[in-house]
């Protein structure tokens, strides 16, 4: 594992209606994120936030995209930032903000690899566009936005496209796919494991193949995890909460599979809202499993 590491704040919640997400970055803060990788002797420095503007409400709404404008600028800024960091040859840790960052997150990264792998640990596929999206909401979108599906203002961001490739993703922790998303998973191949895979084959099983599977094919592998991808009675503030989700301990034994495995190059965590969350539960956890992911049981 690279042990210099850039944390970036992305205060982003107009990929989405609910307000409070924008002060995730605050709360993984508080609940200790530097501290805690700081044991773990990292050298680690926080870049603080990058600038995510205001919406404009008396604008209208392009083609079912909520706040296309703003969220585009604000990823616009963050891809900059998190494209400097991989230049600079440290391991960029995004924390959000809602998922839609990821667009900007995976713009800034994937220039410096020819096969980025993904890693999406997530209750969505977040692979809507503005024409299957039931929302609107742009934090459902950011994978199909980096495979370079949906609007351009959002797929040319940093200057290029596709940012990467249906191969080289996987899915793990799915349970609310839409249709236009599984038609999508079916016509590009996408790996997924669901939460029925995860109950048959076990969540050990899933992550040993799903390492397997990238390892070869991939020259670097971001992992985006949105927190509501865990089950909702162990990370409550999230705003688009799914039963039935991956526990506290599966989502430990993911993280430290994937420090044994030493391949994450970039990671990101999303979608902590502290306004829904249970005196900064979700942070919390968050944290843990960032603890988990850079090592802390190796050691
Ligand atoms: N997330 N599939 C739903 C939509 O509105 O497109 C929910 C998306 C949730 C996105 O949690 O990052
Ligand atoms: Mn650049
Ligand atoms: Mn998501
Ligand atoms: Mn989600």
């Amino acid at each position: 594992m690279n042990r210099k590491l850039s944390i970036i704040g992305a205060p982003m919640d107009l990929g989405q209606n609910r307000r409070g997400v924008d002060m995730g970055p605050s709360a993984l803060r508080y609940a200790g994120v530097i501290e805690r990788l700081e044991r773990l002797e990292y050298d680690i420095e926080d870049l603080g936030d990058v600038h995510i503007p205001r919406p404009n409400r008396k604008e209208v709404q392009e083609d079912h995209l909520r706040n296309l404008k703003e969220v585009a600028e604000g990823n616009t800024n963050l891809a900059e930032a998190v494209d400097q960091v991989v230049t600079e040859g440290r391991f960029p840790l995004i924390i959000g903000g809602d998922h839609s960052i990821a667009i900007g997150s995976l713009a800034g990264i994937a220039k410096h690899y020819d096969n980025l792998g993904v890693i999406w640990y997530d209750a969505h596929g977040d692979l809507n566009t503005g024409d299957t999206s039931p929302s609107g909401n742009i934090h459902g979108m950011p994978l199909a936005v980096s495979l370079g599906i949906g609007h351009e203002r959002l797929t040319g961001i940093h200057g290029y496209t596709p940012k990467i490739k249906p191969e080289n993703i996987v899915i793990i922790g799915a349970r609310s796919l839409d249709e236009g998303e599984k038609q999508l998973i079916k016509e590009k191949g996408i790996r997924v494991y669901t939460m029925h895979e995860i109950d048959r084959m076990g969540m050990p099983g899933v992550i040993q193949e799903s390492v397997e599977y990238l390892k070869d094919r991939t020259d670097g592998v971001h992992l985006s995890l949105d927190l509501d991808g865990l089950d909702p009675n162990e990370a409550p503030g999230v705003g688009t909460p799914v039963m039935g989700g991956m526990s506290y301990r599966e989502s430990h034994l993911a993280m430290e599979m994937f420090a044994e495995a030493n391949f994450i190059t970039s990671a990101e965590f999303v979608e902590v809202n502290p306004i829904l969350d249970e005196k900064n539960k979700t942070a919390t956890v968050a944290v843990g499993l960032m603890g988990s992911l850079f090592g802390e049981n190796l050691k």
